[in-house]
């Protein structure tokens, strides 16, 4: 009765928000109150619409503190695909969603929303997906001790392999999906690569890098957190935007315990790598990330500079105050990770406070 109370009183706050901003009036929120109350007396929990899914899942995005994409948040493409109880039928959701998100290069915004959590009167956890990203390379450990592929999915490519999973041992191995339906065995799904956009890494002027043999793929699919909306959790609701040039040229690619390619790059340019005082990590750094920005451009896909994706958060913060609203940002998350201080974001400071509907980054009640 207590969490019956409490699901009331979160899907209230919600459910106001989304008649005051849609700009609907009191007495159709009061018939809805009711119709969600009676609802929970009934079942223990409520259904949204497909217009309070498709709200709920655009407040989630305005309010991703971490995230620094949030101008574009109203032209997210919600799937709604909370009917969906097989695992093949689920597979070809995610294919889809991997399609139509790519869109040839011409990235588009989207959240495909599988069933949510039942966790009132009949204990049932919804559908999940083991993946942190849709698409992600495998990292595999040598006998050796060396790692060949990304380091970051080793746990997870033991557990595709535990499921008979085998990859081809390349630095560039599609992960498969891998997810359960409620209360079933998880089940793992190949991608067709015919879906997979990726990118060959290249720079214009240090052509030995070429070399290397590094590629991308075009599309970050976050599949590992949870929905909140209204008080309904989904834990299977995958979303993407594109790619900040940073995310692959100053992590992925750089990170030590990444694919760690400072020095490749250092070598190609020549660089002098025997002392940090001549800065050769900041030097291949930078080219680095010119690297992954041109890769994509040439290539056609859609990807942000951080320059101009700080500007685009100026954008967003002026809209936000124009209507209202003050922004919410953990600035740690905000700045990025290459020459921070040139962008607007360094020299301001946000409050970090959390507002539904939000994203989890661990998964509630498992
Ligand atoms: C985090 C950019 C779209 C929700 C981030 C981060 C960047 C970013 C750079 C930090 C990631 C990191 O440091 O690992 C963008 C860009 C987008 C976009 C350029 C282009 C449209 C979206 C969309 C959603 C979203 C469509 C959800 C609907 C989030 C969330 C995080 C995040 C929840 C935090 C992730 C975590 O906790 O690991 N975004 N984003 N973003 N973004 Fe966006
Ligand atoms: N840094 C991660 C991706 C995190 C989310 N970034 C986005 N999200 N751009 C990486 O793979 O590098 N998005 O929805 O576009």
């Amino acid at each position: 009765i207590i969490q019956r109370e409490q699901l009331y009183e979160s899907a209230s706050t919600f459910l106001a928000s989304f008649y005051r901003e849609s700009g609907r009036s009191d007495p159709e929120l009061t018939a809805r109150l009711d119709e969600v109350r009676e609802e929970l007396s009934k079942r223990g929990t409520y259904a949204h619409t497909e217009g309070e899914l498709i709200f709920g899942a655009k407040l989630a995005w305005r309010n991703s503190n971490k995230c620094i994409g949030r101008l574009f948040w109203d032209t997210l493409n919600i799937i709604d695909a909370r009917t969906i109880n097989s695992e093949d039928r689920m597979a070809g959701a995610l294919f889809e969603h991997i399609e139509s998100a790519t869109c040839g290069g011409i990235i588009k915004p989207f959240m495909t929303i599988f069933a949510p959590q039942q966790y009132a009167e009949k204990p049932e956890s919804g559908p999940r997906i083991w993946n942190h990203q849709l698409l992600r390379y495998a990292g595999y450990e040598q006998d050796d001790g060396s790692i060949v592929g990304d380091p970051a999915s080793l746990s997870f490519t033991r557990t595709c392999q535990a499921l008979g999973w085998h990859g081809s041992g390349t630095p560039f191995d599609l992960l498969p999906l891998v997810f359960n339906l409620p209360g079933r065995q998880p089940v793992w799904y190949d991608i067709p690569p015919q879906l997979v956009l990726e990118v060959d890494i290249r720079h214009p002027d240090y052509p030995a890098f070429d070399e290397q043999g590094i590629r991308w793929y075009a599309v970050p699919i976050l599949s590992d957190m949870t929905l909140e909306i209204g008080g309904i959790y989904y834990p299977a609701a995958p979303f993407n935007g594109w790619y900040m040039g940073t995310e692959i040229g100053a992590r992925n690619l750089a990170d030590k315990d990444r694919y760690n390619l400072l020095p490749a790059m250092a070598k190609a340019m020549g660089l002098n790598t025997s002392r940090d005082f001549s800065l050769w990590k900041d030097r291949a750094l930078v080219e680095l990330n010119v690297a992954v920005l041109e890769s994509y451009r040439s290539a056609g896909i859609t990807i942000v500079d951080h320059h101009t994706a700080a500007q685009q958060f100026s954008r967003f913060e002026k809209n936000e105050r124009e209507s209202g609203r003050d922004v919410t940002g953990r600035w740690s998350w905000l700045i990025p990770p290459l020459s921070p201080a040139t962008t607007a974001i360094f020299h301001n400071s946000y409050h970090d406070e959390v507002r539904s509907p939000r994203f989890y980054s661990k998964q509630p009640f498992s």
